[in-house]
């Protein structure tokens, strides 16, 4: 099984340098050829245009910086009974898209639940959706990478993970700013002990993303919202990310509404 890789940025050069210590030999195209020819001299194939690393590839694995490049990309490629893997983030419907636009290839996309350094490790994971016997026939190089997880046929599935769980991920970043703005303001605390405790809260907390019942109702927390704009207005602190979801805490307050991710559902 011959596999190519385009986009050697951050994510694509871990990939390929993980699978190179585990013995495959892909073929790699970049941009900016430097970063293939680094790659070759650890026993990567360079090749000088997408067009030439895809010719003999069973699998064409594409990681580009947004879902217009690879648009622009893969609309130049021969990729007619192809195996092609996106791992570049995009929504569902632009991964569904590139599976329309390309019908004569098998579209397998990917979403991946880690940072460059992760690839290879224990903690990384990556959620696949489209193409299953893509999947399956890449299982083993796939399984180099990260645990492997399919999700179905709809090649939009993994994307929707993705988008969803890195949503849940900003959410949580607002907050961890919005935290330490505040003990910064105050001045004379030990950020360490701090970060720690802050990290034993949220992991304390998470079991919100489970439905799991926090014994706290929204009339109760929407009534305590003035005590956190308060302080962060006492510190000296924006409330600008927390803001949006106070604003619908008081909604689903005032509607006795404690669904507020189904408050956030349009149509
Ligand atoms: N890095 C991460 O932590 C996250 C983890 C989760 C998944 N993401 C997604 O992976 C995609 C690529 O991310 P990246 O970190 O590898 O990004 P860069 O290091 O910025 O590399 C971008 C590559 O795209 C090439 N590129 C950019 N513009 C063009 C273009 N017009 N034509 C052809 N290629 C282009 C760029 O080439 P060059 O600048 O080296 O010439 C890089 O190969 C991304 O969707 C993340 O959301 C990563």
């Amino acid at each position: 099984m011959s596999i190519t890789f385009l986009g050697l940025g951050n994510m694509g050069t871990a990939i390929v340098r993980t699978w190179l210590k585990a013995g495959y030999a892909p073929t790699v195209w970049n941009r900016t050829p430097a970063k293939a020819e680094a790659l070759a001299a650890e026993g990567a194939t360079a090749a000088p245009t997408a067009a030439a690393a895809v010719e003999a590839a069973d699998l064409v694995v594409v990681c580009l910086l947004d879902d217009a490049t690879v648009t622009r990309v893969l609309a130049d490629l021969d990729l007619a009974s192809k195996g092609v893997l996106n791992l570049t983030t995009s929504t569902p419907g632009q991964a569904r898209a590139h599976a329309e636009r390309h019908p004569g290839a098998r579209f397998l996309d990917g979403g991946v639940m880690a940072t460059p350094p992760m690839i290879g490790t224990p903690g990384a994971v990556i959620l696949y959706s489209g193409d299953r016997d893509v999947f399956d026939r890449h299982a083993d190089p796939l399984r180099v990478l990260a645990a492997a997880d399919y999700l179905g046929d709809d090649p939009g599935h993994a994307s929707l993970y993705d988008i969803a769980l890195l949503s849940g991920m900003y959410g949580m970043f607002a907050g961890v700013a919005h935290a330490l703005a505040m003990v910064r303001a105050q001045g004379g605390v030990d950020l360490d002990e701090f970060g720690g405790r802050l990290v034993r809260w949220i992991t304390a907390m998470t079991a919100v993303a489970r439905n799991d019942d926090p014994a706290a109702t929204i009339e109760m927390q929407a009534a305590n919202i003035p005590t956190f704009e308060g302080a962060s207005r006492e510190l000296g602190v924006s409330s600008e990310l927390l803001a949006p979801y106070f604003e619908l805490m008081r909604r689903g307050a005032a509607q006795g509404q404690d669904d507020l991710a189904g408050l956030l559902i349009r149509g």
